[in-house]
């Protein structure tokens, strides 16, 4: 008997060893992102504690130590014995792979699913985690170092509450960052909490001397996310809109709204994971909405029987839209193994919002009026837009080499070995061109602010001259027709002056990459110069500072004296060329950020670009006095 029971130990131990040996395997990476990932993989047990309609709130709390608590008011994990390995039910949660969640039954899970590795995962790579069960009237506790037990599970004082908490230190020797991040953590658990409705989630910060909490609690659940979403456009209409319903196994919710921008932003969740690649579930929700509205466009007038349908996109232009489905196996295809397959998550999705979208138009004609007017507006300004471009591209199918005139192109013309820097200004432009390195450096000069494309229709981008002189000198083309094997150069280098009006400058640039070539950035091949802040000068030697640390630095490295000279730069034009090659330009010495994203928070980019560059004041206003940090360094 006691043979066996050791046995059986070694081989649950090689298990949690298998993790640690490979942790990539388990959780993706263990980069910052994987780090984080285990706070979402032990959050989300306690989700599906909420689903299944036994947990209203959950704690997470950074603690000064390094580690993060996870605490809920839910029925408690299970303490009895479990039969199979003879241990408590909680026990065997910890130290058995891919234990999580298989007693019980029944219901929608979040965990478990596309990322789903189970607590004992997050118990193997962490230096020690403890669990605390309230349940059938008493405490227990129990801890685990490297995902090894540390003592029996321990029956402590009685208690009249139920819930569980678990304690975890990430270790040190498996991550290569260990230090959580409160804002990347709250975006994950507000989009938990919109994406769970009635479920109150709390982030505590309680690592600087003033401890910081966030609270998340929407009653209206997708609505109020939509809601959120649009709260910097301009909404063509006070509702939104919001079907649910059940069909074959399948849960489905959806929400949408238009506004009076020209973008599409439309995302899917499956089981509260976003599904960056689609799938069935949001070809489901397109195809409903396109039938629903042609439909309803015919039955009223606005189309006649002979004009052709309304396109998707059409109807797409300006919508904010989510669909969250709950499916108990869903099937991941795809290259990133993102894409939903599940065929009848399609067939819910679309008859669910067919049905429910026909009623909602028929108790508000006028929303529906304002839905179709402003697709047939789309659907103009398309056709206009592709007669404009089919017109472009004969023209420089005549024209084959109509690189922009004000383009200082490289002369080594193998892409591997280029870079082009796009320059703010002209006289920045000219000094770029002075100093660069003519075999592998390109300059591009800028005039003043380039258009915003998040204000403006495609028509009106295409003739704009700073925009055409991108897309050629890229050569990539744009949107659908993108071709990053065309692309001149290996790096694209924004560079601008380092105040307000450069970072301004700056994100109008990223916006548009990120609107109409987001492959650039996803490949990593979009960076940002750093121009020096400060030139200091002593006895004939010079020294320059990209931050005011190192500005702090240097004065202490040489001494405070009269005879230092220190000049504030405003601008890359108060550099001569030499200096600009020196210290932005020079491949040896310069520093440059690399631009990069992550699909997994694309709702959030998108997101991001719309309040900084759409229309309302106050949410941006409101973005930038958080990121207040970031202006202020940009800006003194
Ligand atoms: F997985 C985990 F250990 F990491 C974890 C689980 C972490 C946290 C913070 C919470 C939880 C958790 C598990 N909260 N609530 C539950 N519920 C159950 O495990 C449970 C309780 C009762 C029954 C039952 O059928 O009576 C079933 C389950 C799954």
């Amino acid at each position: 008997m006691s043979n066996g029971y050791s046995a059986e130990n070694i081989q649950i131990l090689e298990g949690l060893e298998a993790v640690r040996r490979r942790p990539g395997m388990y959780i993706g990476t263990t980069s910052s992102k994987g780090l984080h990932h285990l706070v979402y993989e032990i959050v989300d047990n306690s989700v599906d504690e909420a689903l299944a309609g036994y947990c209203s709130h959950i704690q997470v709390v950074l603690n000064k130590d390094g580690s993060v608590t996870v605490t809920d008011d839910g029925r408690g994990i299970p303490v009895g014995i479990q039969e199979k390995a003879q241990k408590p039910a909680v026990e065997v949660v910890f130290t058995i792979l891919h234990a999580g969640g298989k007693f019980g039954g029944g219901g929608y899970k979040v965990s478990g699913g596309l990322h789903g590795v189970g607590a004992s995962v997050v118990n193997a790579l962490s230096t020690w985690l403890e669990v605390t069960v309230d349940v059938d009237g008493y405490r227990y506790f129990q801890r685990y170092e490297r995902g090894k037990v540390m003592c029996p599970l321990e029956k402590l004082s009685s208690i009249d509450r139920r819930g569980t908490s678990v304690r975890f230190l990430p270790d040190p020797e498996i991550f290569e960052e260990t230090v959580f991040s409160f804002d990347y953590l709250k975006m994950r658990l507000r989009e938990i909490a919109f994406l769970t409705k009635g479920l109150r989630i709390s982030l505590t910060d309680d690592r600087p001397e003033e401890p910081v909490t966030e609270s998340f609690h929407y009653e209206g659940g997708i609505s109020e996310y939509v809601k959120y979403l649009n709260r910097s456009m301009t909404p063509l209409y006070d509702n939104i809109i919001y079907m649910e319903g059940e069909k074959n196994g399948v849960l489905v919710e959806a929400a949408f709204q238009h506004n009076d921008s020209y973008n599409e932003n439309v995302y899917s969740f499956v089981n509260n994971i976003t599904t960056p690649e689609g799938g069935t579930h949001l070809s489901g929700l397109k195809s409903a909405l396109t039938k629903t509205f042609n439909d309803y466009a015919r039955k009223n007038k606005m189309l006649k029987d002979s004009d052709d349908p309304i396109s998707g996109e059409d109807i797409r232009e300006g919508l904010t839209a989510i669909v969250s489905i709950k499916i108990s196996e869903p099937q991941f295809g795809g290259q990133t193994k993102q894409k939903l397959g599940n065929s009848e998550a399609r067939v819910a999705v679309e008859s669910i919002v067919n049905e429910k979208l026909g009623i909602f138009l028929e108790q508000n004609p006028d929303v529906g009026k304002i839905i179709v007017e402003k697709s047939i507006v789309a659907q103009r300004a398309r056709n206009a837009a592709r007669k404009a471009r089919e017109l472009a591209h004969r023209k420089s199918a005549l024209d084959t080499m109509a690189l922009p005139g004000k383009l200082a192109d490289c002369t080594d013309k193998n892409p591997e070995n280029c870079e082009i820097y796009i320059v703010e200004g002209d006289s920045a432009g000219g000094s770029a061109k002075e100093a660069r390195a003519r075999a592998t450096q390109a300059i591009l000069p800028l005039r003043g602010k380039i258009l915003n494309v998040e204000k403006a229709r495609l028509d009106r981008i295409l003739t704009n001259n700073e925009i055409k002189a991108m897309i050629t000198a890229f050569g990539t083309g744009i949107h659908e027709d993108f071709d990053i094997s065309k692309l001149r150069y290996n790096k694209i280098i924004i560079m601008t002056d380092a105040d307000v009006d450069g970072a301004h400058i700056s994100t109008l640039l990223l916006t548009f990459f990120y609107r109409f070539m987001p492959d650039l950035i996803r490949e990593g091949h979009v960076y940002l110069a750093k121009p020096p802040l400060y030139k200091v000068e002593k006895n004939k030697k010079e020294w320059y500072a990209y931050s005011d640390d190192e500005l702090n630095r240097i004065m202490l490295e040489i001494g405070r004296d009269q005879n230092n000279k220190v000049q504030r730069y405003k601008g890359l034009g108060e550099m001569d060329p030499e200096q600009l090659w020196e210290t932005t330009m020079d491949p040896g010495k310069r520093i440059l950020m690399k631009v990069m994203m992550d699909d997994d928070d694309k709702l959030n980019i998108d997101n991001t670009f719309s309040v900084l560059m759409g229309d309302q004041v106050e949410p941006r206003r409101e973005f930038i006095e958080k990121n207040a940090k970031f202006v202020t360094n940009l800006d003194i």
